[in-house]
């Protein structure tokens, strides 16, 4: 179903979606899974890895490229944050669902963005609890969770970076979420729509060096992306 003829395609959208939340809660592991559904046991901090990207296709042949950033060591003080999350369409805010202080410092996390993305912008918002393969440990009750999804007004995700489990499904629903796109079960389980996916950093995307902003589009619909342009990298497991 989601495989069609080219000529149906609408023009392509570019959403720019960036993983936030705690040291060791996943982010890292999320964002190699679904680039490259690869999970590595035992890497250090990500180095080098800020952003990959993956075409996916929506209902309606809405060809989607998404622009996944990990935030790698940036802490919430961390002074490259903002460039990170700058035009931002998407923040996911991951916990780990065994540690109950990432989920508790998620709501910093949120004030944080929400300062530094531009209102305008009205981002989408997603609560991510990561290593469901490990409910057996879990801290973090589901009632807690689905209680800030409310407050917030957050979308409500569950997912194991080393299983694999629903972390396709989470990035299409986030997309899906920011486009306004509802999403059948079906288009859920089929997961079709993959095309490709690249990684690259910022640093081979700014051409003003440290501390510039990564050239960025300047609205979430653009026809043309630079992804032809991105360095290509293993993720990191080191
Ligand atoms: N059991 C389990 N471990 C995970 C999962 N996701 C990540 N990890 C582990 O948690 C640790 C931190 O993961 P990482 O992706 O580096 O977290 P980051 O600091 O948020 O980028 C690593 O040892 C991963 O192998 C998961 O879904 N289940
Ligand atoms: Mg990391």
């Amino acid at each position: 179903m989601a495989d069609s003829d080219d000529d149906d395609y609408k023009p392509s959208v570019q959403l720019k979606i960036v993983v936030v939340g705690d040291g060791s809660s996943g982010k890292t592991s999320l964002t190699c899974r679904y680039a490259q559904d690869l999970f590595g046991k035992d890497y250090r901090q990500t180095i080098g890895v800020d952003f990959f990207m993956k075409k996916i296709v929506l209902p309606g042949n809405t060809e989607v490229t998404l622009q996944v950033w990990d935030i790698g060591g940036q802490t919430l003080g961390g002074s490259m944050l903002d460039k990170y999350l700058y035009n931002a369409d998407g923040v996911v805010l991951v916990y780990d669902i065994t540690n109950f202080s990432s989920f508790e410092n998620l709501e910093d996390w949120l004030t944080s963005a929400k300062k530094m993305i531009d209102p305008s912008k009205n981002p989408h918002f997603a609560l991510v609890g990561n290593k469901m393969d490990l409910e057996h440990l879990r801290t973090v009750k589901a009632d807690r969770h689905e209680k800030l999804c409310q407050e917030k007004n957050l979308s409500s995700h569950f997912t194991s970076a080393k299983t694999g489990d629903s972390v396709n499904a989470m990035f299409m629903k986030v997309a899906a979420a920011i486009l306004k796109i509802t999403l059948r079960q079906n288009d859920i389980d089929q997961q079709k729509g993959v095309i490709k996916a690249e990684i690259g950093n910022a640093a081979s995307r700014s051409s003003a060096g440290q501390g510039a902003t990564p050239s960025r589009p300047s609205n979430s619909q653009l026809s043309n992306t630079n992804a032809n342009q991105v360095q290509t990298k293993a993720c990191t497991l080191l």
